[in-house]
């Protein structure tokens, strides 16, 4: 199957996954791992639907998603990494900012990734060198420096031990940049530096499924992604710290704001 057949698959399927959303009510959070760490009935439901089209799609495709354990060999033939509502606190607490996110991967490297946004109807799409669009127009990244961009950066809820190094760089952020942002959903924060809208986002601890396909809409829209420390991304199964901005912005972070 062509990537933009697939592409055009996973596009279909987050928009109908994202009726689900719009039309959720009485949502009820369920503790995974502590209580920030939730799910609910209608992430599972969207990863069902999702993963229903997609392997009527591509029939041999394999799955590697944030819930009930779906998790195949990332190094599959073909292979989907599903978010099915990637800033799950926002959507329960009807915060209007969160996404539906899936890459499409094989043998591990990310060919094609889609990530739409239903509240505000915003479609990120990218495909491995085919550039990277907001609702079919294309985006890139800022030109500016770190002091003339806005920063976005996320809190790792489950990890409350890097709490103290997580704020001690988000200060850092804000007193070089111009402002920071906490936003709560990493795929959306990646996407809003592919599109200039900020020059920058890091997190000190996140999954796969969080920045598998931001990362490839914002390498195609000029970006790139690292560990925090500059260390390059293995975009294996656990999980990962990431900064992912401009080269220009990388190195103003790693030399203003990263050393103690
Ligand atoms: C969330 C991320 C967010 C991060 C949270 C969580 P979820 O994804 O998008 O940036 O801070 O820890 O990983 O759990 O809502 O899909």
């Amino acid at each position: 199957m062509e990537r933009s057949a697939i592409l055009a698959a996973m596009v279909a399927a987050e928009r109908e996954g994202a009726q689900l959303m719009l039309r959720a009510h009485d949502v009820l959070a369920e503790a995974k791992t502590d209580r920030r760490n939730v799910v609910t009935e209608y992430d599972r439901a969207v990863q069902e639907l999702l993963v229903r089209r997609l392997r009527e799609a591509l029939p041999e495709a394999r799955f590697f998603c944030e819930e009930m354990d779906q998790q195949d060999d990332l190094q599959a033939e073909a292979l989907f990494i599903i978010d099915p509502i990637d800033g799950t606190m926002n959507f329960v607490h009807g915060l209007g900012h969160s996404c539906i996110s899936v890459a499409f991967c094989r043998h591990g490297r990310r060919e094609a990734a889609a990530v739409y946004n239903p509240y505000r109807d915003e479609l990120f799409t990218a495909s491995l060198g085919g550039g990277a669009f907001l609702n079919g127009r294309p985006i890139h990244v800022t030109e500016a420096p770190l002091s003339e961009s806005v920063v976005c950066f996320g809190s790792a809820p489950y990890n409350p031990e890097l709490t103290e190094e997580t704020f001690r760089l988000a200060k850092g952020c804000y007193v070089q940049g111009l402002d920071v942002r906490r936003e709560g959903s990493a795929e959306l924060d990646l996407c809003t530096v592919a599109a200039g809208r900020a020059g920058l986002y890091f997190e000190l601890s996140i999954s796969l499924w969080d920045y598998a396909a931001g990362s490839l809409i914002l390498e195609e829209a000029g970006g790139l992604c690292r560990q925090v420390d500059g260390s390059p991304l293995d975009y294996g199964p656990g999980r990962s710290s990431i900064l992912a901005g401009t080269a220009r912005t990388l190195e103003d972070f790693l030399r203003e704001i990263l050393p103690v």
